[in-house]
């Protein structure tokens, strides 16, 4: 087993890798960027070094300053969480050529699994089927034709080398063949470099259900349990649960067994995830995703097993040491998790909410847990991914673990920033939830969010360890005279102005403020025809180009912001007079990225 470990990440699952090390008695290496400084990874790890930078390209991606970091700590292993390096097959090789253990799997099973085309062969050699399809590019539109009319409509154009859904294209009739091809493919140019699409049956109500799977370096490979994925918005996911509803045992099996023979086809190590679609009782390969997820914890309460700590165990060369078998045993009860996000759901439009969190009280309580990454008083910046925290709790059953999540969200405090706490509430109580009659689709066509509104609760003065004065004022209710006490915040606390209040500030905050920081997620449109941005971020993608029209609606470019994507749209048609922006570009609030006429 490893002495010490460096965490290559940040925020949440930097916490989480350090709190299985510290029982398992692994020294800790934090590494951080300018802005993490003092952040709880930091905090908590038993050394830490600076990576310098602020984004996460100067930072947390930056190999040479992680290298350095490694042979300065003399840390044996290197735990990458997920995102950033976590499935880069380089990087993989760099830890290893510095004479480390890179604990996740080969490099060679990350870049079989990293493109659609061989993964899906390896998917096949294992005798996975994905969803029907073809496995070559498409050459013109009557080739979309004839697939549609032989395997039925509607027909997805998906990149070849893509993946995530961006790209994608629902084609529901011949008709719609040409442009939808056209659009796809400059899309994929657009978005991985290359044109090439290919035609799958378009699933109409399908569930995302992915498999945890193990693998060690001694030939075993278990299936460890299913997660339903279904409940997200953009691609991202926002509720997880342990076992999927509705799904028979039988199809359980099957899709365990499928997984294990794909390990098996990547002569895969260590802990990674199939991902299927899943539509009236048939399952269908979708990629894998070669690193422990997000939403791994649910599979953690159902099965009592520390993914973590067989993460470490197997990557330091030991067997997992139990079996499938063993397994059936274990499995027990029912999780559900809840990504705490620093989103504003209001009006089902998540907007990035970065900013300092002035109050944070996880939930707590029996078969309730919380991982977070931030404490009160820390700031989410929006330079990283906005997860805060997740909640995640078990049940005996599906009903007992969803009332406790409700109960859970309702103790859960977070103030100086907005959250996706009120949407989770509205999923957990909606009866498609309790029925379970849900797909991918269902966040964005059929729950409702028109009445969040999810205001920012400032400072809320009630803190413990805030300094607080004694004093008399007289006060009139109901036309009677009384003498009362307060107990209000000392002269050296903070005067409570939320930021897009104060007076002063930047002339961007100032735009920003006057639509109202958590307003519109369109452009705000002056008499002058401007496209502004309601928040900073990169434009990742121009759609326009100066001379076209353009119709209300429509799309102009796409910010990313907290890596999310967030398209800018036109309020109303007209002609591009001037383009401001190209991909790349740094902009802040209220930067112009077009103008109109
Ligand atoms: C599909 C599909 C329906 N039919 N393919 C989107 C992400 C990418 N990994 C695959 N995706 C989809 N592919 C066919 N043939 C629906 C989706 C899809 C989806 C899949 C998983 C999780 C969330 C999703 C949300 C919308 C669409």
């Amino acid at each position: 087993m490893f002495d010490k470990v460096l965490i290559a990440n940040r925020g949440e699952i930097a916490v989480r890798v350090i709190r299985t090390c510290r029982e398992l008695g692994i020294a800790t290496v934090a590494v951080y960027s300018e802005l993490d400084r003092d952040a709880l990874h930091v905090r908590l790890a038993d050394e830490a070094y600076a990576l310098g930078g602020q984004t996460a390209a100067e930072s947390y991606l930056n190999t040479e300053a992680i290298l350095d970091a490694l042979r300065r700590s003399g840390a044996q292993g290197v735990h990458p969480g997920y995102g950033f390096f976590s499935e880069n097959a380089a990087f993989a090789r760099a830890i290893a050529g510095a004479g480390a253990v890179f604990i996740g799997p080969p490099p060679e099973a990350i870049e079989i699994m990293g493109d659609k085309i061989s993964s899906r062969l390896a998917a096949e050699r294992a005798g996975v089927a994905g969803v029907p399809g073809r496995s070559e590019a498409l050459g013109d539109a009557s080739e979309v034709v004839a697939f549609g009319e032989e395997h039925g409509w509607p027909v997805a154009i998906k990149a070849a080398f893509g993946g995530g859904g961006r790209g994608m294209k629902v084609v529901a009739s011949p008709a719609d063949a040409a442009d939808a091809m056209e659009s796809a493919q400059r899309e994929a140019t657009a978005y991985f470099g290359r044109p090439e699409v290919y035609p799958e049956k378009y699933l109409e109500w399908p569930r995302h259900i992915e498999m945890q799977v193990f693998a060690d370096g001694h030939g075993n490979a278990l299936w460890i349990g299913e997660r339903d994925c279904s409940y997200q918005r953009r691609h991202q996911k926002l509720v997880e649960e342990s076992p999927a509803p509705d799904f028979p045992d039988e199809i359980r099996q099957q899709m365990g067994e499928a997984s294990v023979r794909i390990c098996h086809a990547c002569a895969y190590e260590g802990a990674g995830t199939v991902e299927f679609l899943y539509e009236a009782g048939r399952f269908y390969f979708l990629e894998m995703n070669t690193r422990l997820q997000v939403e791994h914890p649910v599979t953690e309460l159902v099965t009592g097993i520390d993914l973590v700590a067989l993460q470490l165990r197997v990557a330091s060369g030991e067997p997992i040491g139990f079996t499938q078998e063993d397994l059936v045993a274990r499995r027990r009860g029912h999780s559900i998790e809840c990504r705490v996000n620093a989103e504003d759901p209001a009006g089902g439009r998540f907007l990035p909410s970065p900013g300092r969190i002035t109050t944070f009280r996880p939930p707590d309580g029996f078969g309730t847990r919380t991982d977070a990454g931030y404490e009160s008083g820390d700031e989410v910046s929006q330079f990283y991914d906005n997860l805060v925290a997740k909640v995640v709790v078990w049940g005996e059953d599906r009903e007992s673990a969803r009332r406790r999540m409700l109960r859970a969200l309702d103790e859960t405090v977070v103030e100086g920033i907005a959250t996706t706490i009120p949407a989770h509430k509205a999923i957990l109580a909606h009866e498609d939830f309790v029925s379970a009659s849900h797909s991918t689709r269902w966040v964005e066509e059929r729950l409702d969010l028109s009445g969040v509104t999810a205001a920012v609760k400032a400072e809320s003065g009630g803190e413990a360890g805030e300094r607080r004065v004694l004093r008399e004022v007289d006060a009139e209710v109901d036309g009677r005279r009384y003498r009362v006490k307060l107990w209000v915040p000392g002269p050296e606390a903070a005067p409570a102005v939320t930021p897009q209040a104060a007076p002063g500030g930047s002339p961007a905050a100032k735009r920003a403020s006057s639509r109202g920081r958590h307003g519109s997620s369109g452009p705000a449109i002056g008499g002058d025809g401007k496209i502004t941005v309601p928040m900073q971020g990169t434009i990742v993608k121009v759609l326009v180009a100066e001379g076209d029209s353009v119709e209300a609606g429509q799309t102009l470019c796409v910010l990313e912001a907290m890596k999310m994507e967030n398209p800018v749209n036109a309020d109303r048609a007209g002609v591009v007079k001037e383009l401001r922006v190209k991909p790349g570009d740094a902009l802040g609030a209220g930067d112009v990225v077009a103008v109109l006429e």
